[in-house]
């Protein structure tokens, strides 16, 4: 079985770990191929060093490196240099680098200096921590997701990251867009793997800033409306379950439900749409749309949530 999955960081990383153990359990003599196409719309050069949050956290998530907690950076982690660079005066100091993460950049950054583009210094990485699915980012090129704001500063644009992590979201994006998106395309093996899946499964990651970044790489969203997609709702009882995706919805002027999120990706895109037991009076025209627990508060659940997936993409295929 051939599986592309999309994905964000938090929600995507842990949603592909119940997969695994969701196939894994399914057809143990048979291992499922996963591609995952991975967001770069976060990613920041920060003290010279490339740094690519979401595809670090499914990497780190898949490959037991994650600090769990926190759900994003490692797990035993230090900041040293962090402090280091703080008593230097060093800006910007509201992005947390960990040491052990900071090895991380400093190859990723060497590689992409020598020429070698992300998809192989992604995988040059993964051979390190085996996250047992092919990791791949959206695209190659450089695009970075920033954020339109105004305050008593005025109105201006801000990278992803200072709006997310130093500001929480707490002042209103006006517009959110993708530097370089017009630009770019697909990394290598990305359609390939969208043209040879047996279906394509939407994690439930952030449907802006996740979802709906890879979605804007030109070819990425044609080639997957081609497919059997089922995807699973991020969006539980009018509220994200964690972070700050209302945010990003809102400056997009979409609804924080369910069912605004459905109608964002659309029935040309979307044949499944997994919802919470709450959310169950969702409906759209020509999408099969099924009710059931979606909190990915433990292994067990998330792994039953991946399998309600599966068997829903298996009898939509
Ligand atoms: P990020 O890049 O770290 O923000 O992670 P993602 O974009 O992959 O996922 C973040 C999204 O996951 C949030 O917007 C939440 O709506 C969603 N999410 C987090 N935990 C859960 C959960 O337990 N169940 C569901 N259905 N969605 C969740
Ligand atoms: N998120 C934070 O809220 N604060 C941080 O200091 C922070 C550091 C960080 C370092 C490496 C990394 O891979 C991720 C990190 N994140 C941090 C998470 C992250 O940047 C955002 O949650 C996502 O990009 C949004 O998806
Ligand atoms: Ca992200
Ligand atoms: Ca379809």
């Amino acid at each position: 079985m051939r599986i592309v999955c999309l994905a964000g960081g938090i929600g995507g990383a842990r949603f592909l770990r119940g997969l695994k153990a969701a196939c894994a359990a399914a057809a143990p003599e048979e291992p499922a191929e996963i591609t995952v196409i991975g967001n770069t719309g976060d990613d920041i050069t920060l003290f010279g060093l490339r740094v690519c949050p979401d595809l670090d956290t499914v990497m780190y998530t898949l490959g037991g490196g994650i600090n769990e907690e926190q759900g994003w950076g490692r797990t035993d982690e230090t900041f040293t240099v962090k402090e280091e660079l703080a008593a230097y005066g060093m800006e910007p100091q509201w992005f947390g680098l960990g040491d052990r993460d900071f090895a991380t950049h400093i190859i990723r950054t060497q590689m992409l200096a020598a020429g070698y583009p992300l998809s192989q210094v992604t995988e040059a990485l993964c051979a390190r921590w085996q996250p047992g699915v092919r990791l791949l980012p959206m695209t190659d090129d450089r695009v970075e997701t920033h954020v339109v704001v105004e305050d008593e500063q005025g109105r201006r644009a801000i990278h992803f990251q200072e709006w997310w992590v130093r500001l929480r979201a707490s002042i209103p994006a006006r517009q959110i867009a993708l530097v370089g998106a017009d630009e770019a395309s697909p990394a290598p093996g990305v359609l390939d793997a969208i043209r040879e899946a047996d279906f394509v499964i939407l994690p439930p990651s952030n449907p802006v800033v996740s979802i709906g970044t890879i979605l804007q790489i030109p070819g990425i969203r044609s080639a997957l409306c081609e497919k059997t997609v089922v995807g699973v709702s991020p969006i539980i009882g009018g509220a994200p379950v964690r972070g700050m995706a209302d945010a990003c919805l809102a400056a997009i002027g979409v609804e924080t439900s369910a069912q605004a999120v459905l109608e964002l990706y659309g029935s040309d895109l979307v044949d499944g749409w997994l919802v919470a037991e709450e959310d169950k009076a969702v409906s759209l025209y020509g999408v099969a749309v099924e009710a059931r627990p979606l909190l990915m508060d433990s292994p067990e659940a998330t792994r039953d949530i991946a399998a309600a997936a599966l068997t829903l993409a298996r009898g939509l295929a």
